[in-house]
């Protein structure tokens, strides 16, 4: 067996300690992101998902489906580019660009300033893409209301296992890529599995975002 130095470990490579005034700050203003957000009636749905999972092919699906049911905003989290939000707006949807600077995940206080500048009172859907990655948005809530996570077959078997703090924290699990499953020799029902182990309420959908397949049950199970 490997041997493994863990944060735990007196005296390991892990020396500095979080933070945790710096964790409750984020905490204490995603609780008023979501104050904010029941006082407009708006739902927030947090995407997250690892690099390249399918986030805005999500929302690209999303929009279009709901565009008649919701007044929706987009928020797409990206280092730097433009990229997804030009995506997103071709579909249809309002988008405002979260331009992290180098930052792997939104924050709460980034919430609350792009709050400030979209029309509170003609939204009541938002949308938010994360920066793409499983690890640091897990630790960062914004105050939505559900946490939809977003993998693909082609990251390979273990995502689930690997990132525990993303799935359990997530009510929704999007399996994404199913068309290429075979051809990465993963099984989507294994992963499944993963998820629903590791949180057993969360309510898990297989995707091709590619030709729309799975996109209903998706909207079925964020309750949209
Ligand atoms: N074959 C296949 N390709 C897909 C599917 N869903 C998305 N893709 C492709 O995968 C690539 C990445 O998809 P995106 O929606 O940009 O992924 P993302 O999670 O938003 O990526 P980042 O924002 O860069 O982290 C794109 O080229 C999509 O067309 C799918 O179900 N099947
Ligand atoms: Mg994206």
């Amino acid at each position: 067996m490997a041997e493994i130095v863990r944060k735990t470990d007196p005296g390991s490579v892990y020396e500095i300690d979080m933070n945790s005034d710096v964790t409750k700050y984020f905490e204490n203003l995603a609780k008023k992101n979501r104050e904010l957000f029941d006082k407009y009636n708006i739902k927030a749905i947090d995407i997250m998902g690892s690099i390249g999972s399918g986030k805005t092919s999500l929302i690209e699906n999303l929009v279009p489906r709901l565009k008649d049911k919701y007044k929706i905003s987009v928020f797409a989290g990206d280092i730097t580019t433009t990229i997804d939000a030009d995506r997103i707006e071709s579909k249809g949807g309002k988008v405002l660009e979260i331009s992290t600077g180098g930052e792997c995940h939104l924050d709460a206080l980034m919430i609350a300033k792009a709050l400030a500048r979209i029309d509170l009172n003609n939204t009541d859907l938002l949308l938010i893409e994360n920066v793409g990655n499983l690890i640091c948005p897990a630790s960062f809530p914004l105050g939505s209301h559900k946490r939809v996570v977003v993998i693909s077959v082609t990251e390979g078997p273990y995502m689930v296992i690997k990132h525990p703090k993303m799935f359990i924290d997530a009510d929704v699990v999007v399996i994404n890529k199913i068309d290429l499953a075979e051809a990465m020799g993963v099984d989507p029902d294994k992963i499944a599995e993963d998820a629903v182990n590791m949180q057993p309420r969360v309510k898990v959908v297989k995707t091709n975002l590619k030709t729309g397949e799975g996109v209903d049950e998706v909207i079925k199970a964020i309750g949209l």
